[in-house]
């Protein structure tokens, strides 16, 4: 009867009323019975990181209630959603960013200080989630942070890889690829539903039979994997809001390989159905180039597949006609990787929900939404045909499909123009017949986004040229942004309290706009006693940290250089290496009285290279054997040190941008999307030394260039440079430099040669020799301010001052109202 299920519901919230409180005998009690009955280790016997699991479990216990009720709000609301497809995010560390999110970081540490456990130091006992590669991984996870702190009502989709990136491991010098066993201790932050999965079909054939009218066609699949759901609840700051990033595990389905069994083949059907799990066990560790791999390719589509099915079947319970889909549903698709899913909600909505194909083109048209992280047209993602064809045949038809009625229409506004059409073509035919992703996703979304200002130009003046002439109204671009939470407030505690002191305000940890008030104190002598003190002691940290892992001592007096990202031609750290090389030199070729005006520095190199990239491997290698014979010449003293962190991930990340003063961002110009590395550095009062590329065109407008180290050549000058090929003018230092690493002098001769050899005689396509000589100057110029402390304390105030406009807040709320039409949903308290 209703008045026993009332009383009920009262009694299972009185007692709700009961758990989880926040003072401390609470938190206590509660980190001891995980030790208990979660860690099942004794509570008079647990080490750090025993203590670090209870703790984390208290932490989840916390993000599970208020994951309650924002799910449980957003049901009842049912408000537009923002499922954002991405197979990629960094997410690193989840601790501190949790109890800090969730606004109960003090109480943990003073609950735990009298347990005898120091809550900096259990988290340092967590791996870091590194199931991305680099920048757009990143900017993944920042946004999600940004999604939620901002109340928006979004999903975030992967698949669950076992391992993730993997792991650097130097040895002589060279780069070898650990495996990353992150999950072999288990992972608190994730939620198992074992009630929460999908069947996820490949292979097979497509019938000839017409389920209606209008080209509804059956599929038979020969292969199903199943598809079981793991929770992340990333909490925003702020708020109630904790929102969900769904990752997709693969399993073997009961359905799988049956007929195995029935030949009496056991041993063999146990041995493939484990092979099911192979589609979410691995990391394609390749930032750049595509591959055209099954393995890939079916990570792919398992996880746009079960996230498709999830995703409709969230609408289906609140809706019984698919006319409102794109008012509750904007579909984000984060590069082509997950591009798939336009052909898979066709599929659904055409097979097996029979809408006919033109109200399901509609639907398309109108929910997603693209962003393209890549300049170059050989970063653009293409699946052969036959690749495509015999994992996926339904999808290789409803991509032709709609290929053919685009083409059509093509040719009647575009006219007989083949080369045009060709090159807009989804379908590409050359020696390879493949599907061209990029193609298909500008298509089918309803706005396409560049990550910078200069990116945008760049896509509808080249890359998408064809696509932007037709429809310009599509081309948007957002300024990437990265979240403040992590960058400052996780990473940079002391900062954090410095900012909110002279700001007299908490509020722009939420609210970005405030950190701007900084710059009327940017002059401030009291000031520039503080943040100094601060920069110091996070100098300090990562003097300790570097002397950890390879036993060099290093001056804090020195200037702290950082250069962390991965490892790419076009990021030029070969361009950073030959520079320390010349500072070396001339160091060495100086009389007494000229060292003495030398501003010693510590150059701080970090970053992983793809796997199979030789010549990435080779700087690498290049950076030790510098490093080798600089910090082991005991005439150069604390001048110049070199160090290459290795395994650089977002927790290193987290240690090394605080404790920077400059950081060089290299970049030939035209070749970096948009870079979010240096709003970081940014953010921690770290100075640029930078070429006008990518964001930086934007930094520069909020910081002033005077403000910055800029140089080398322009985006529209860099054509012209390359163009004079073996005519173009290269300074004698350059030549120099390269000459010392031909002729051995830090050992390697001949695995350097093909090093050399790509940057000079006019193959050097990304240009170090003709911006070296400006390049030098930047740095000279980086020497002399630091002479000046005043001033450079003051350019560290205003570009931390000046970092606001690069917060992922900003970002994701132009997302929401120009591309995505979402509004916020903020959980009640
Ligand atoms: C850009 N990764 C940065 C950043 O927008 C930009 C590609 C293929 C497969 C796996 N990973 C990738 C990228 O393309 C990538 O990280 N791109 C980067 O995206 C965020 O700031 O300039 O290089």
């Amino acid at each position: 009867s209703f008045g026993e299920k009332k009383s009920k519901v009262e009694r299972i919230f009185e007692l709700m009323d009961g758990f989880l409180k926040n003072d401390p005998t609470s938190l206590q009690n509660d980190i001891l019975h995980h030790v208990e009955y979660t860690v099942a280790r004794s509570r008079f016997s647990f080490d750090d990181f025993e203590a670090y699991q209870a703790l984390a479990h208290s932490v989840r216990d916390r993000l599970i209630e208020r994951w309650h009720d924002t799910q449980m709000h957003f049901k009842r609301k049912d408000p537009k959603r923002i499922y954002f497809l991405s197979l990629e995010f960094l997410m690193g560390r989840s601790l501190s960013n949790s109890v800090i999110n969730l606004g109960i970081r003090d109480q943990f540490a003073d609950a735990l200080s009298q347990l005898g456990f120091e809550l900096e130091v259990l988290a340092e006992q967590e791996g870091d989630a590194a199931l991305g590669n680099g920048g757009l991984a990143r900017l993944s996870a920042c946004q999600m942070d940004s999604l939620a702190t901002l109340d928006y009502p979004a999903v975030g989709y992967d698949y669950a890889n076992q391992y993730g990136l993997f792991r650097q491991v130097i040895l002589d010098g060279f780069q070898h690829e650990h495996l990353d066993f992150w999950l072999n201790f288990g992972n608190p932050w994730e939620i198992e539903r074992v009630h929460v999965t999908y069947p996820v079909k490949f292979y097979g054939t497509v019938t000839d039979e017409l389920l209606n009218e209008e080209n509804g066609k059956v599929w038979v699949p020969k292969r199903t994997v199943e598809a079981v759901a793991y929770d992340n609840p990333i909490p925003g700051y702020g708020t109630r809001n904790t929102i969900n990033l769904r990752l997709w595990a693969a399993k073997p389905s009961d359905q799988h390989n049956m007929e195995s069994y029935n030949t009496g083949d056991y041993i063999n059907a146990v041995v493939e159905r484990q092979r099911a799990e192979n589609i979410s066990s691995i990391l394609y560790p390749d930032d750049r180039s595509y591959q055209g791999k099954e393995l890939r390719l079916k990570q792919q589509y398992f996880f746009v597949s079960a996230s498709v099915q999830d995703i409709i079947r969230r609408f289906k319970d609140a809706h019984s006609t698919f006319d409102d889909f794109p008012e509750k549903v904007a579909l984000h698709l984060n590069d082509t990787h997950p591009s798939l899913a336009i052909a898979e909600v066709m599929r659904v909505l055409v097979d097996e929900e029979h809408l006919g194909w033109n109200r399901a083109w509609n639907i398309i048209c109108n929910v997603f939404t693209f962003t393209t992280h890549t300049v170059s047209p050989e970063g653009l993602e293409k699946i052969p045909v036959d690749l495509l064809g015999s994992l996926l045949p339904r999808h290789l038809q409803i991509i032709y499909d709609i290929n053919f009625k685009f083409v059509e229409e093509l040719k009647k506004r575009i006219g007989l123009d083949y080369n045009r059409l060709a090159r807009m073509s989804i379908v590409e035919e050359g020696a390879v017949k493949s599907i061209q992703m990029a193609n298909l996703s500008i298509l089918c979304s309803h706005t396409v986004n560049g990550v910078s200002r200069v990116h945008s130009k760049l896509l509808t003046t080249k890359l998408f040229k064809d696509f932007y002439e037709l429809w310009p109204e599509k081309f948007q671009y957002k300024t990437n942004g990265v979240t403040q939470r992590r960058w400052i407030v996780v990473s940079n505690p002391s900062l954090c309290a410095l900012i909110s002191k002279w700001l007299g305000t908490e509020d722009w940890i939420r609210d970005i706009d405030h950190l701007i008030g900084l710059r009327e104190h940017a002059a401030n002598g009291e000031l520039h006693q503080e943040w100094k003190m601060v920069k110091k002691v996070n100098k300090i940290r990562l003097a300790e940290y570097i002397e950890a892992m390879s036993g060099l001592k290093v001056s804090l007096d020195a200037m702290f250089d950082v250069q962390t990202k991965r490892i790419h031609e076009y990021k030029r750290q070969l361009l950073n290496i030959l520079g320390i090389i010349h500072r070396y030199d001339c160091i060495k070729n100086m009389d007494k009285n000229d060292r003495i005006k030398v501003v010693p520095r510590v150059c701080i190199i970090g970053g992983k290279a793809a796997p199979g990239y030789e010549t990435a491997k080779k700087i690498i290698k290049l950076c030790h054997a510098v490093a080798e014979k600089i910090n082991n010449d005991s005439d150069i003293g604390d001048l110049l040190k070199l160090v290459f962190i290795p395994d650089y991930n977002v927790s290193v990340a987290e240690l090394v941008i605080p404790g920077a003063d400059i950081s060089q961002h290299l970049s030939t110009a035209g070749h970096e999307a948009s870079g979010t590395g240096s709003m970081k550095f940014l953010m921690n009062g770290c100075l640029l030394l930078a070429t006008v590329d990518g964001s930086t065109v934007e930094i520069i407008e909020e910081i002033g260039e005077d403000n910055m180290f800029l140089f080398g050549a322009k985006v529209h000058e860099v054509s012209a440079l390359r163009e004079k090929g073996p005519a173009l003018k290269v300074p004698l230092q350059f030549s120099r430099v390269v000459r010392m690493v031909r002729d051995g002098y830090f050992g390697f001769k001949d695995y350097f040669k093909s090093l050399c050899d790509n940057i000079e005689g006019g193959q050097d396509y990304y240009l170090l020799g003709a911006d070296f000589t400006s390049y030098l100057e930047a740095q000279a110029a980086a020497d002399k301010a630091y002479v000046d402390q005043e001033r450079w304390t003051e350019m560290s105030i205003l570009s931390t001052a000046g970092s606001g406009r690069f917060s992922s807040d900003r970002t994701v709320e132009e997302y929401a109202q120009k591309t995505w039409g979402i509004q916020p949903c903020r959980c009640p308290f």
